[in-house]
C-alpha cells in the first residue's frame, strides 16, 4: 500500500489539540442519554453510529460509554432486532425523514415486540454492538463489574445476533440478509444500483426530504432513490414488519455487515468466558459465519468479497469498500488476506494522493467522489480496514493508515465523509463517529496486540 498518505506523526501539541476538539464534538453531540451522529443532518440516535461512538467515549467517560449501549439496547424490539434509529420524543416531526409517523413501530411492529416507547424505525444495521460492548468493558473491568454491564447487555446482543441468524437467514446458508439499502449502512452505494431497479419507486412529490435542509443535493442520495427507500420500508411496514410474511422486494448479503456480525461473535465468545457462561456456541458460529461468507462471497478473481444479489441469487459485479472490510474477520485464510491487502493498495482503491479508503471502484463506472457511498473515503470503514490490517500483523500499513486518518480528521473538522481524490470535506461536519474514532486512534498504541 504505497499511496495511502504517508506523513509524518503529528506532535504531542498536535494529538492534544486533535483529542480536544473530536472530546469537543462528542461533548456537543450529547443529549443526555447518548450522542446524536449531527446536530442537524441526523438528530436522533442511530444504531451503528452508537456502537462506534462507544468505541470512542470509552477514553473520555466508560460510563457514559457504557450509557451510549444501553440506551440504544432500550429500543430493541422482542424479536431480537436493534433498529437502526430510536427517535427522539421531544423533536418535531419534520427534523427527519421519514419520522416516527411513517415508520409507526409501537403500532406496525407490535405483533414482532416492537416496544410502545421508544418509537424507532423497523429496520437494521450493521451489528458492531458486541465488538463495542467488549471494547468499552476491556477499557474498565473493574468498573464494567461493579456496575454488571456485562450481565446486562450480553443476554440482549445475544438475542440481537439469534434475530439475524435465524429471521433474517433468507438465502439459508448462514448468513444474514439486509433487506433495505439503509441496512448496510452504505445507503447508495453502486452495489445496490441493480437489485434496486426491481423496486417501484413512490414519486418524489409524495414525501419531503428533510436531508436536503441542511446537506448539499451533490452529497446526497437522488430523489430515485429516495423514492425506492420509501417503497422498501412502507411495504416492510404493511407486513408488519415481519420477515416470516413480508415479501422482500430486495434482499442481499452484505460482506461488511457479516464480518461485523462474526467479530461481534467473538465478543460474545469473550463476554460469555468473563461471566462463567459456555464461549464453544459463539465459537462455533463465528467459525461457520467465516465458512460461509468465503463461500458465498469471495470472488478470488477480483480479489475481494462481493455483494450477493439474493433476488437472483448471483454476485453483484461492483467493487465496494464493503468487499474489504472482512479483512477484520480474525480466521480468514491466508491467501485471501494476502489478496485483499493487494486490493486494497491496487488501482481500484489506491491512485497517487487517495485520501483514506474510497467507499466505491476508483476506476468503477459510477464512481462520484463526492456522491455519498459512491466514491468518499469514509472513517468508520478506514478505522475498520486499520483494525483487521493490525489483526493480521501488518502493522506498517496499518500505522499509515492511522496517521492518513487522524490528519485527515483534523484538517476536515471532522467531516462526515472526503472526497478520495483531493481530501476536500464532503457532507455534515462535527460528525460523531468521526470524532470518537479519532479519540480511539490517537489512544491506539501501534506496538500493543489488537484488542
Ligand atoms: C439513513 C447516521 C447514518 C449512518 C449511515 C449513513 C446515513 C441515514 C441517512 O447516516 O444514513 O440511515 O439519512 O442518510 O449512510 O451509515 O448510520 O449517521
Amino acid at each position: 500500500m504505497t499511496s495511502l498518505l504517508d506523513r509524518p506523526a503529528p506532535t504531542a501539541a498536535a494529538s492534544l489539540t486533535l483529542r480536544r476538539g473530536a472530546a469537543r464534538v462528542l461533548i456537543d453531540n450529547w443529549t443526555g442519554t447518548s450522542t446524536v451522529p449531527s446536530r442537524t443532518l441526523y438528530p436522533h440516535q442511530w444504531s451503528w453510529d452508537s456502537a462506534f461512538i462507544a468505541i470512542g467515549l470509552r477514553h473520555l467517560s466508560v460510563r457514559r460509554a457504557q450509557q451510549e449501549l444501553e440506551s440504544l439496547l432500550a429500543g430493541q424490539w422482542g424479536d431480537g432486532r436493534i433498529p437502526h434509529i430510536l427517535f427522539n420524543p421531544a423533536l418535531p416531526h419534520d427534523a427527519y425523514f421519514p419520522s416516527p409517523d411513517f415508520w409507526r413501530s409501537s403500532r406496525a411492529g407490535r405483533a414482532v415486540g416492537a416496544p410502545t416507547a421508544p418509537q424507532t424505525s423497523g429496520i437494521v444495521q450493521p451489528p458492531v454492538h458486541a465488538l463495542a460492548a467488549w471494547l468499552v468493558h476491556r477499557a474498565d473491568p473493574e468498573e464494567s463489574r461493579r456496575r454488571g454491564f456485562l450481565t446486562r447487555v450480553y443476554p440482549r446482543l445475544a438475542a440481537w445476533h439469534d434475530y439475524l441468524l435465524t429471521r433474517r437467514d433468507l438465502g439459508g446458508a448462514g448468513l444474514a440478509a439486509v433487506v433495505h439499502p439503509w441496512e448496510p449502512g452504505m445507503d447508495n452505494s453502486p452495489c445496490w444500483d441493480r437489485p434496486l431497479q426491481r423496486v417501484e419507486p413512490i414519486p418524489p412529490g409524495s414525501f419531503h426530504r428533510a436531508d436536503l435542509d441542511h446537506g448539499h443535493p451533490a452529497d446526497r442520495p437522488t430523489d430515485l432513490d429516495y423514492g425506492r427507500y420509501v417503497r422498501l420500508a412502507t411495504d416492510y411496514r404493511e407486513a408488519g414488519y415481519d420477515d416470516g410474511r413480508a415479501h422482500h422486494g430486495f434482499a442481499l448479503e452484505d460482506p461488511c455487515f457479516n464480518a461485523l456480525l462474526i467479530v461481534s461473535e467473538s465478543a460474545l465468545a469473550a463476554m460469555a468466558q468473563e461471566l462463567g457462561a459456555d464461549p464453544a456456541p459463539h465459537t462455533a458460529r463465528a467459525e461457520e459465519l467465516t465458512r460461509a461468507l468465503v463461500t458465498r462471497l469471495w470472488d478470488d478473481d477480483a480479489g475481494l468479497f462481493r455483494v450477493r444479489d439474493l433476488g437472483r441469487d448471483t454476485l453483484v459485479d461492483e467493487r465496494s469498500v464493503t468487499g474489504l472490510i472482512p479483512l477484520v474477520v480474525p480466521h480468514l485464510p491466508p491467501d485471501i488476506v494476502r489478496r485483499l491487502r493487494e486490493t486494497l493498495g491496487g488501482p481500484h482503491f489506491a491512485a497517487p494522493g487517495t485520501r483514506l479508503v474510497p467507499s466505491y471502484d476508483l476506476t468503477g463506472h459510477a464512481f462520484a467522489p463526492t456522491r455519498y457511498w459512491r466514491g468518499p473515503a469514509w472513517f468508520n470503514t478506514a478505522w475498520l480496514i486499520h483494525r483487521g490490517l493490525r489483526v493480521h500483523g501488518h502493522r506498517q500499513d496499518a500505522e499509515r493508515l492511522r496517521q492518513g486518518f487522524l490528519t485527515e480528521a483534523g484538517r476536515s473538522e471532522f467531516a462526515e465523509y472526503l472526497d478520495p481524490t483531493t481530501g476536500a470535506a464532503r457532507g455534515t461536519r462535527h460528525f460523531s463517529w468521526t470524532a470518537a474514532l479519532t479519540l480511539d486512534l490517537l489512544s491506539a498504541d501501534p506496538e500493543e496486540p489488537t484488542p
